[in-house]
């Protein structure tokens, strides 16, 4: 599929997924978001796709929704229109492992979206932002709710209220993102670890996927319940038994998903 906004390279059971619109620092527009999620959904549906990474540039993950196209909007066009809301639904529903590799800027909606990913590997040039209190308005698309639970509320309210930007050590600190790496590194450190999670068993990494983020809308009675529950559904695959004779007979397991 040609896509106008964002470039897909899909090899070796992962697709990387480029926003790319270098002019506006790869600001989210509707058409962005619309492309964005097109090719989540088809890298999710495909045999071909174990493992998504979605990057920006080395300048720029993206500076967040694009402000051009907001500015003129009213309280109802923004509300009728229900804008971000699709792109935030459909990007939550992706079952396979996403993976957010982000170099330079990720700002507003850009930060929103690194963190709707499953974890986050940052270059050490990345600059993380909720900056949306400079333009009158906040966080839209989970930057007050999500990045509290990843950073804890004191640094997520100093970000929010104060609209400063968080470097790469910080981010790593506060537990935002996993990993850092050289910029010259961020993909190559992506694709290792996009080839790690491909080489699972799909089954095993989906509910792993699902699992952990279930820790986020639940007690932890609940949530544990859940896990144990997940864990046995995993005893009626062929994958489980691959992978426990794997162990036993100490060679590489061949997951075949089933
Ligand atoms: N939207 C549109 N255009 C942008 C954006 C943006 N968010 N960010 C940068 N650009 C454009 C600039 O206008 C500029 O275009 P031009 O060359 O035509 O003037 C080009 O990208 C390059 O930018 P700069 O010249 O500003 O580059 P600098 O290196 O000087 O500065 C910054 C880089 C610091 C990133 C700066 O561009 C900046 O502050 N950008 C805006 C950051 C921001 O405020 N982001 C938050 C946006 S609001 C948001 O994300 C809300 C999302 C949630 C909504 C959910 C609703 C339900």
């Amino acid at each position: 599929m040609a896509y106008e906004t964002i470039i897909v390279d899909t090899s070796d059971d992962i697709a990387v997924i480029r926003l790319n619109r270098p002019d506006a620092l790869n600001a989210l527009n509707q058409k962005l978001l619309g492309e964005l999620c097109m090719a989540l959904e088809e890298a999710d549906g495909s045999d071909k796709v174990r493992c998504i990474i979605v990057t920006g540039s080395e300048k720029a993950f993206a500076a967040g929704a694009d402000i051009t196209e907001m500015a003129d909007k009213t309280f109802v066009e923004m509300t009728s229109q229900a804008i971000f809301q699709e792109p935030s639904r459909r990007i939550e529903a992706i079952r396979k492992p996403i993976i957010a590799a982000v170099s330079g800027y990720a700002l507003g909606g850009g930060c929103e979206l690194a963190m709707m990913c499953d974890f986050i590997i940052a270059s050490d040039t990345a600059k993380f932002g909720q900056p949306e209190i400079n333009l009158g308005v906040i966080a839209g698309m989970g930057g007050t709710q999500r990045l509290a639970r990843y950073v804890g509320k004191s640094k997520a309210m100093d970000m929010n209220l104060t609209g400063r930007f968080m470097d790469a050590e910080e981010a790593l600190t506060s537990g935002l993102v996993s990993r850092v790496v050289p910029a010259k590194k961020l993909m190559d450190e992506a694709r290792g670890a996009a080839q790690k999670i491909a080489a699972k068993s799909l089954l095993a990494a989906m509910t792993a996927k699902d699992t952990v983020n279930r820790a986020f809308e639940t007690t932890l009675a609940e949530g544990l319940n859940y896990e144990r529950r997940c864990f046995y559904g995993l005893f009626a695959t062929q994958d489980q038994k691959e992978g426990m004779a794997a162990f036993a007979e100490k060679r590489e397991a061949q997951f075949r998903d089933k």
